[in-house]
């Protein structure tokens, strides 16, 4: 799964990557180069699990996140040709990083800039490819792309009214007859407000002056300052703990925003968990038990008979196998059942 770290030059987008992967790219420098890593995504139940089981390994979930530059912040004057447009466009879900760190900040203006550039990217491909597929149904009098070209259509006319294409009502066969053109106002944002230190007390009062921009499964708020996160990234964990103690700060904004860019790429864990591993595996909402067993090893979806379910309260709370099952909360579950959140599973299979 990839997060794409977007947003205008000068945001924090390098500095919030730095924040998220631990690495030292040099920020501040306008650089256009692209940086990857791989996150793993904090969770404080694999962690509790870990220590339950005593498991020799822990090992977390993980999320790819792409730093990339491209948007000029012309917004509509844009030419709409996006520098790394190809990886742009393979990318499943986009962190929309706003500079609010200035004293002559404009968030909302740069996050319209770029959600301009992005109207204007797909509107371009749509007119690049709408005439080629016209004009081969003609031709060729295949109809069955007839519903794409309908559907280009609609695409148009909502960027044309400068809608994002997530705004759109599509049914699930719609979204699969679209998915080739990767659009990327399709895919879902997180918008994060990349603040200064001396914001940090008023988050809660950002958070409300930005809601309008929330929308369920569409596009979410994270506020983060970048600066801090990524100086304390390049501490020692011990080192960590004791300056957000000193700050007075519970929580990690970082962590928040980890698991914000997890959610919104639609995804959620489950655990095994024994003394040589505990793992936390990634899931599409929705996974059927064998789906998620092949996540785990093709032949575990194979040849799947059955799961053993916990959910991870409960698991927690009876701390056996035997203790759950004679409480009766370990499930017998088959191929039908859908995984949730949180499940801790054993499988059981034939290969
Ligand atoms: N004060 C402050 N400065 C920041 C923050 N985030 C980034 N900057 C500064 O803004 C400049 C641009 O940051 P960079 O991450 O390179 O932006 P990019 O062009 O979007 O990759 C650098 O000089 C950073 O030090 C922040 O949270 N607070
Ligand atoms: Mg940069």
């Amino acid at each position: 799964m990839k997060l794409g770290i977007i947003g205008l030059p000068q945001s924090g987008k390098t500095t919030l990557f730095n924040a998220a992967s631990g690495q030292e790219v040099a920020v501040g420098d306008y650089s256009r180069a692209i940086h990857r890593a791989i996150v793993k995504v904090p969770d404080q139940r694999a962690d509790n699990l870990h220590v339950l089981s005593d498991s020799k390994k822990l090992t977390h979930a993980e999320i790819e996140f792409l730093d990339s530059s491209g948007f000029t912040g012309k917004g509509k004057k844009s030419t709409g040709e996006l520098g790394n447009m190809a990886d742009l466009r393979l990318m499943d879900a986009f962190a929309i990083v706003a500079d609010y760190f200035n004293p002559d900040a404009t968030p909302e203006q740069d996050f319209t800039a770029v959600a301009d550039e992005m109207i204007l990217a797909d509107l371009i491909l749509i007119e690049n490819n709408f005439d080629k597929l016209e004009r081969s149904i003609k031709m060729t009098g295949k109809h069955d792309r007839a519903r794409e070209l309908e559907l280009l259509k609609l695409c148009k006319e909502a960027l044309e009214n400068e809608k994002m294409l997530s705004e759109i009502e599509l049914s699930e066969s719609d979204k699969k007859e679209l998915r080739g053109y990767c659009f990327l106002t399709l895919k879902p944002q997180l918008i994060v407000l990349n603040i200064s230190e001396d914001k940090l007390t008023d988050t809660e009062t950002i958070e409300n002056d930005f809601s309008k921009f929330r929308k369920e499964n569409i596009r979410e708020i994270s506020i983060i300052c970048g600066k801090l996160q990524m100086e304390l990234a390049q501490l020692s964990d011990e080192e960590q703990r004791e300056f957000l103690n000193d700050l007075n700060i519970k929580y990690s904004a970082l962590e928040r925003f980890i698991q914000k860019s997890y959610d919104l790429l639609g995804l959620v864990s489950f655990f095994t968990t024994g003394p040589p591993e505990t793992r936390a595996w990634t899931i599409k909402k929705g996974s059927t038990a064998p789906k998620a067993a092949g996540v785990i090893h093709t032949d575990f979806e194979r040849g799947f008979i059955r799961a053993e379910v916990a959910t991870y309260e409960n698991y927690m709370e009876y701390k056996t196998l035997p203790a759950l099952n004679s409480a009766a909360k370990l499930h017998v579950e088959g191929k039908e059942y859908i995984v949730k959140n949180g499940d801790v599973i054993l499988f059981l299979f034939n290969v």
